[in-house]
């Protein structure tokens, strides 16, 4: 049912995508709404359309007043909740709803939420592949791009949300029917005091769950099996490692699905998404869909039709010898690791942005056993060059234009150039995908031979 926010005074905090997707919901829901951001206009992109609406703009900084004298605050995810606006609002105790709690208010259809530290968008795709091929209706979005308050202005049959740390810290009511977790390592963590913050913020996700719902969960990940053990949902699990477990087991070069009785095989010959997290991503997408009466064979086409999202380890171009990949959204260690683990020696890896505080030190083995050149970039560079000094030859470049022309210059024919940050794109881009982007103008950009453009 639509929420009626008439008469009532709503601050949106952060203009970004959530913020003005927001703005929108809440004009339309009748509340009187202002959109307040650190950065101001020139900063910003998409407001142009807020000129027409009676929206007030409290832009370049946040006028702390208008926070103390709001009915609700509506939060955008990138918005730290311990920022001094929000501090403010709620020492005067005016109620702080995230941008998927109060989207999730109003719709009734069944939600499948996506998270774990890796694998979330392209999971969530791949969701949205199956349910489509057997002809749902269904919502993709969340984390993945298109807010999920922006679902409220249709009908679906189901929805598939990627859900973020940051989006679940502030989850009060919401309840999917079917809860994905699919790994936890470290990840944000200049934003989460500790580890266990972290961990904590991505198990709200279960928060709402009871018994007729599912919990879908990796089985061969120590700590969503030490974090999920209380849980009310039925547990429906996924081992890529072919642990006996009920639900979706690997077996050699098959998928086995082991529920209530089903036992459907599918090989997996046919999947073309490279690397072995992707197998556990297609395992935890096929289950929602199987539980819901999906037929094996027609999930299984959908899936192994599917070909991947863009910045994920996208070989972009083979030049001189060299392969070169895109792997932008590789922003946290544990996604560097499984990209490095599928590419033979000799790499060039380019990485390097701002640092989330992660232990870079655990890229130490694999880097000396394939990396023969680091290149690195942004304001992690420093730390990074300290933790991994050693393990192959250091570089440090002062842009990514200057990191790809080293790897140009220096990767021998035979070996492969990859960018995979381990860090997030904020000191240097908007966001991974314009840090994607302008490497593969970059590459693209390179003469048929030599380094030189
Ligand atoms: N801001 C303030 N005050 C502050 C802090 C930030 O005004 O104290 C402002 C910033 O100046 C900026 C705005 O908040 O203008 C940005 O808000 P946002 O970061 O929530 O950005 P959105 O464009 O709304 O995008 C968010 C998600 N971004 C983050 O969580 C950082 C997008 O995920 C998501 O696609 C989108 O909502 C729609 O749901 C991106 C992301 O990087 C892909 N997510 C992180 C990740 O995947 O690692 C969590
Ligand atoms: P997310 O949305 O959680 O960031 P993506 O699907 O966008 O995840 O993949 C980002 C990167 O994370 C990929 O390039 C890959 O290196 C790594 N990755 C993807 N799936 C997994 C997984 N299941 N386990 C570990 N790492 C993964």
């Amino acid at each position: 049912m639509k929420q009626d926010f008439s008469g009532k005074k709503v601050v949106v905090i952060g203009a970004g995508r959530s913020g003005q997707a927001l703005v929108r919901f809440l004009l339309q829901r009748g509340a009187s709404v202002a959109l307040s951001d650190q950065r101001s206009a020139e900063q910003l992109a998409g407001l142009a359309e807020f000129a027409q609406l009676p929206v007030r703009l409290d832009l370049g900084g946040h006028n702390l007043e208008l926070f103390e004298q709001a009915d609700l605050i509506a939060v955008s995810p990138g918005v730290p909740l311990d920022c001094p606006p929000l501090l403010r609002a709620r020492s005067c105790n005016i109620p702080l709803l995230g941008e998927v709690e109060l989207a999730a208010r109003e719709i009734a259809a069944p939600m499948i939420g996506i998270t774990g530290t890796n694998g979330k968008s392209t999971t969530t795709r791949l969701l949205g592949e199956i349910f489509q091929a057997w002809g749902k209706q269904i919502f993709v979005g969340g984390n993945l791009g298109m807010p999920l308050v922006e679902a409220c202005a249709a009908e679906y049959d189901l929805l598939a949300v990627e859900l973020s740390s940051f989006q679940l810290e502030t989850i009060e009511k919401f309840h999917p029917r079917f809860a994905l977790l699919l790994n936890l390592s470290a990840d944000h963590l200049d934003r989460y005091a500790d580890l266990q913050s972290y961990y904590h913020a991505k198990l709200q996700l279960f928060r709402n769950l009871e018994a007729g719902d599912y919990a879908i969960l990796n089985a061969d990940d120590a700590e969503v099996c030490r974090l999920t053990e209380g849980l009310r949902a039925t547990k429906v699990w996924f081992s890529a490692q072919g642990r006996k477990v009920r639900g979706m087991i690997r077996r050699g070069d098959e998928l086995i699905w082991n529920w209530n009785g089903a036992n459907s095989r599918l090989p997996l010959a046919e999947l073309r998404l490279p690397g072995e997290h992707n197998i556990e991503n297609a395992m935890a997408a096929l289950i929602p869909a199987l539980l819901q009466g999906c037929p094996a064979e027609l999930a299984w086409r959908a899936v192994c039709g599917f070909r991947g999202l863009e910045h994920r380890m996208n070989l972009v171009r083979q030049r001189a010898g060299v392969d070169w990949y895109n792997d932008s959204k590789g922003t946290n260690v544990g996604s560097v690791l499984k990209s490095l683990a599928g590419l033979a020696a000799p790499v060039t890896l380019i990485a390097g942005g701002k640092d989330k505080g992660g232990d870079y030190s655990l890229l130490r083995p694999l880097l000396t056993e394939k990396v023969e050149s680091l290149i690195l970039i942004g304001e992690a560079a420093q730390r990074m060059a300290e933790e991994l000094s050693g393990c192959c030859q250091l570089r440090m470049a002062a842009s990514l234009e200057a990191a790809v022309l080293q790897a140009a210059e220096i990767t021998p024919s035979g070996g492969t150039v990859l960018l995979s940050p381990a860090c997030s794109s904020f000191d240097m881009f908007s966001d991974y995908q314009a840090r994607g982007r302008a490497f593969v103008d970059l590459v693209e950009a390179l003469p048929e031979t030599g380094w030189k453009p």
